[in-house]
C-alpha cells in the first residue's frame, strides 16, 4: 500500500524511562522494517517533568512533549495511548483512554491488583464494541525462538504437555546498597520479582502451552528489608546523555542537584525479592516457576523448558536466538536436543530483518509487539495478549501472594538428633 494511502495512527506514550525508551525504539523501527496497514505517528511523549520530557521527545523521536496525560488522551490527533508508567497508574490511564475511544498498549504487569485488572478488562470490553482495542505488553511472546516453540507445541511436535519448568533470574538487587526505587514499593509496583519478572513466565507458560493456570502454591521471600533512599534526582541539562535504567529516568548529562550527599536515609522494601511457585495448568500438568532479582550472575535469564509426551523445547533468553528441541521419537543412538538458530527467513518475524545467523536483540520483541498491535487494530481484532489474558495473569499473581501469605501447606521436618 503506497505510503500516502495508509491511514495514520497517532500515538502518545506516557512515561519515558526504561520502557519508554525501548517502546520508542519499537515505534521508530516497526514501520521501517515491516509493511504495516497503518502509519504510526509518534506525536507526543508525556512525563511528569517538563524539561525531562522535552529532552526525551528530542532524543526518542516524539514530535512533542507534555506533562498532563488527561489532556493528551483528549487530542483528536491521538488514536493510541502507550502506557509505560509504573503499575499504580495503569488502571486510571487505561480506563480513561479507552473511554475516550483510544486504543491502549499497557506495559506489564497489567495492573497492581485483580480488582484493577478487572476494571481495565471491563473498560476494554465496552470499548471493543466501538472498534477500540487493547493489549498487554508481554513482549517475550514475540521473540522468534519462543514464537517458534509455541508453533511446534501447537503442531503437537512434543505431544501432550507433561511438565513446565520456568525461571526468570536477574541480579540487579543482589547489592544491598542498591537504592530504593519505585519497583521496591508495593504501592507503586504492586509486587516485586513476582509481578515484575514472574508475570512474564506466567504469561509465557500460558502462551506456549495454550493453557491457563488452575491453581498455585507459592512462597515469597524478601532478602533485604531496607535500602538507602535514592539521592534527589538531579536536574537534566539539554543535550545530556540518555541512559536510564530500571530505576527509570535519564542517565548522564545532568548538573548537580545541589544537594550535598548526606548519610543515606533508609527506606522499607515492601515487596518480594524472590517468588517460588508450584502450580498446575488446566490439564493438570504440573508447573514450577522461580523469579528472583538476587540470582548473582544471571542478568536477564528467562528460561523455560516444556517436556511433553513426545519431546521437549528449551529456551534461555541469554541465548535468545536459539531454541533447543528434543524429539523423543528419534532412536536413542542419535537422540539429543537439536540447537535451532531461529534466524532463518521462515522463522517468525525474521523475513523483515537480517540474513541467517546475524541475530536479533531484546528490542526486537518490542518492535514485533508494535507490528502485531497495528495489524490487529487494522483488522479490527484484539491482539494477544488481550486484557482478558492480562487479567488471568493478575489472578495467578494474586493467588501466589495469597498462598504465600496464608497457612501454607508446609510440613515441618524434625530431625531426631540435632546435627
Ligand atoms: C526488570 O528488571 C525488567 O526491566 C522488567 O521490568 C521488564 O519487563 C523485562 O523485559 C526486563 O527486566
Amino acid at each position: 500500500m503506497a505510503e500516502r494511502e495508509k491511514p495514520r495512527l497517532g500515538v502518545a506514550m506516557i512515561g519515558h524511562s526504561f520502557m519508554g525508551r525501548v517502546h520508542s525504539q519499537a515505534w521508530r523501527s516497526a514501520t521501517r522494517f515491516f509493511d504495516l496497514p497503518m502509519e504510526p505517528r509518534m506525536r507526543v511523549v508525556v512525563g511528569r517533568d517538563a524539561q525531562r520530557s522535552k529532552i526525551a521527545a528530542q532524543r526518542l523521536g516524539w514530535v512533542e512533549s507534555a506533562t498532563d496525560w488527561r489532556r493528551v488522551i483528549e487530542r483528536k490527533d491521538v488514536d493510541l495511548i502507550d502506557i509505560c508508567t509504573p503499575g499504580d497508574t495503569h488502571a486510571e490511564i487505561a480506563e480513561a483512554a479507552l473511554q475516550a475511544g483510544k486504543h491502549v498498549l499497557v506495559e506489564k504487569p497489567m495492573a497492581n491488583s485483580v480488582a484493577e485488572a478487572q476494571r481495565m478488562n471491563d473498560a476494554a470490553h465496552r470499548a471493543r464494541a466501538r472498534g477500540v482495542h487493547a493489549m498487554v505488553g508481554f513482549t517475550y511472546r514475540r521473540v522468534p525462538a519462543l514464537k517458534l516453540a509455541q508453533e511446534l507445541i501447537a503442531e503437537g511436535r512434543i505431544g501432550e504437555v507433561r511438565q513446565v519448568r520456568a525461571q526468570y533470574l536477574q541480579d540487579w538487587l543482589g547489592d544491598e546498597s542498591a537504592p530504593l526505587s519505585w519497583r521496591l514499593d508495593k504501592t507503586r509496583a504492586g509486587s516485586g520479582a513476582l509481578g515484575d519478572i514472574g508475570a512474564h513466565i506466567v504469561d509465557l507458560t500460558c502462551f506456549l502451552t495454550g493453557q491457563r493456570f488452575a491453581g498455585v502454591s507459592g512462597m515469597l521471600e524478601t532478602f533485604v528489608a531496607e535500602r538507602p533512599l535514592a539521592a534527589a534526582a538531579p536536574v537534566p541539562v539539554a543535550g545530556g546523555g540518555i541512559g536510564g535504567s530500571r530505576g527509570g529516568g535519564l542517565g548522564g548529562g545532568f548538573e548537580a542537584s545541589g544537594e550535598a550527599p548526606g548519610p543515606a536515609a533508609m527506606g522499607q522494601v515492601t515487596v518480594d525479592d524472590a517468588a517460588l511457585v508450584t502450580a498446575r495448568l488446566i490439564s493438570g500438568a504440573p508447573v514450577i516457576l522461580e523469579a528472583s532479582r538476587f540470582a548473582w550472575g544471571r542478568k536477564n535469564a528467562l528460561r523455560i523448558e516444556i517436556s511433553g509426551s513426545r519431546g521437549a523445547v528449551s529456551f534461555d533468553f541469554e541465548d535468545m536466538n536459539v531454541l533447543h528441541y528434543y524429539d523423543a521419537t528419534q532412536p536413542g543412538r542419535t537422540a539429543g536436543f537439536t540447537r535451532i538458530l531461529a534466524t532463518e527467513p521462515e522463522h517468525p518475524y525474521l523475513e523483515a530483518w537480517w540474513p541467517p545467523g546475524h541475530g536479533l536483540g531484546y528490542e526486537h520483541g518490542f518492535t514485533h509487539q508494535v507490528v502485531d498491535l497495528v495489524r490487529g487494530i487494522a483488522a479490527g481484532e484484539d491482539p494477544r495478549p488481550s486484557f482478558e489474558d492480562g487479567l488471568h495473569v493478575q489472578r495467578v499473581l494474586e493467588a501466589i501472594e495469597h498462598s504465600s501469605g496464608t497457612a501454607q501447606q508446609w510440613t515441618e521436618i524434625h530431625d531426631q538428633e540435632r546435627r
